[in-house]
């Protein structure tokens, strides 16, 4: 009798584990609301294993080598571009997907620029690369009229060396770092020419000694506490270091600055690798992630715009009436979207950065 009730049990503890249904999400860090992945779980019964990156180039190596195990990825539409054309993504089968009908038709349209049709993937978040300054600290240091407003107080060393002692940070992004240089220094932004890039990392070498760190996540919180006073970063994670400094009533002040020389625009998609374990989870994520009232509260968390038309009237108005987060007209005049390197581009990209970073 023993003996036959183990069995049933350990053949219903089968049957339940075979049903169980998992979802891996691989996504940039400091992107989600709190309560996004318990709301899809309890929704769908699917257990969600959420892992974080903070740069495009470490999502580019794992999905390039293959079998990652991820069901969601979100590249950056440049960088998916590229992978696209190296068959890392399935097309999305949009009859899973009925929530697109929520998508802003106008951004949809520009993101397909990157991925014709939009075929392999969704806007998740998009943003700006701009700076974020502690405007005290600043202040103390390079006085009133400090050049807040420019890249000038990036990428000169008179400005620079002076904010050296409340701690400077760079994104360790080459591929938006040094576009920024090139375009301070009145070149293209979307070039590809070698010595186009090679002026714009000289540029960035004249004030390497006055950085403290090259780094992609780690500033959110050094601004927060007021550990650094300048770093170049993205839209919403300055948002919420400011945010955060706020909450914690500390006396920080946190600006987000679009410098008046432009900034990139990017968007981050969501797409799912083409080895993916589990695509019917994965569609049933990017579909959940397009309901409006679920993308306005990854919106009001994290201070990203989206590219959710019907989720507008849910964003805090705060969020929406912010230029810096959803730049008016004038604004976006100065947007430039990010080119699409070939290898070999990508190569000197890569050989530059390390130079710059490392001094050799
Ligand atoms: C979130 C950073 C996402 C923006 N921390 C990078 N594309």
């Amino acid at each position: 009798m023993k003996t036959i009730l183990v069995s049933a049990f350990a053949l219903m503890a089968g049957s339940a584990l075979a049903q169980e249904q998992v979802l891996n999400i691989y996504n940039w860090s400091d992107y989600i609301a709190e309560d996004t992945i318990a709301k899809f779980e309890a929704e769908t019964g699917i257990k969600v294993n959420y892992d974080v990156y903070d740069s495009n180039e470490v999502l580019e190596a794992k999905m390039l080598a293959g079998n990652s195990g991820y069901d969601i990825v979100v590249p950056t539409s440049d960088f998916l571009r590229r992978q696209i054309a190296a068959g890392v993504y399935q097309p999305l089968d949009k009859s899973k997907l009925p929530n697109l009908k929520h998508m802003d038709a106008a951004l949809m349209e520009k993101a397909s620029a990157y991925d014709e049709d939009n075929t392999h993937s969704v806007i998740y978040m998009w943003g700006t690369t701009g700076f974020g300054i502690n405007t005290n600290a600043v202040a103390e240091r390079l006085g009133e009229d400090a050049p807040t407003d420019s890249w000038a107080l990036i990428f000169e060393p008179d400005n620079l060396s002076k904010l050296q002692d409340c701690g400077v940070s760079l994104l360790d992004a080459p591929t938006e770092m040094l576009p920024a240089a090139m375009n301070y220094l009145g070149l293209d932004p979307r070039s590809t020419a070698r010595e186009d890039f090679e002026a714009g990392a000289a540029k960035i070498e004249s004030v390497r000694d006055y950085i403290r760190y090259f780094h992609s996540s780690q500033y959110i919180s050094d601004l927060a506490n007021g550990d650094t006073c300048v770093a170049v970063g993205w839209s919403g994670d300055v948002f919420q270091a400011q945010a955060r400094a706020d909450e914690a009533d500390n006396g920080v002040e946190i600006e987000y600055v679009i410098p008046k020389e432009g900034a990139l625009q990017w968007f981050d998609m969501m797409a799912i690798p083409t080895d993916a374990p589990n695509p019917d989870a994965a569609h049933a994520f990017i579909n959940f992630v397009m309901d409006p009232q679920i993308t306005a509260d990854i919106t009001n968390y994290v201070w990203y715009a989206n590219g959710n038309a019907a989720s507008m009237e849910l964003v805090d108005a705060e969020i929406t009436g912010d230029p810096a987060i959803f730049p008016d007209d004038a604004t976006k005049q100065n947007l430039w979207p990010a080119a699409v390197y070939d290898s070999r581009t990508d190569r000197v990209v890569t050989r530059l950065w390390t130079k710059v970073k490392t001094g050799q």
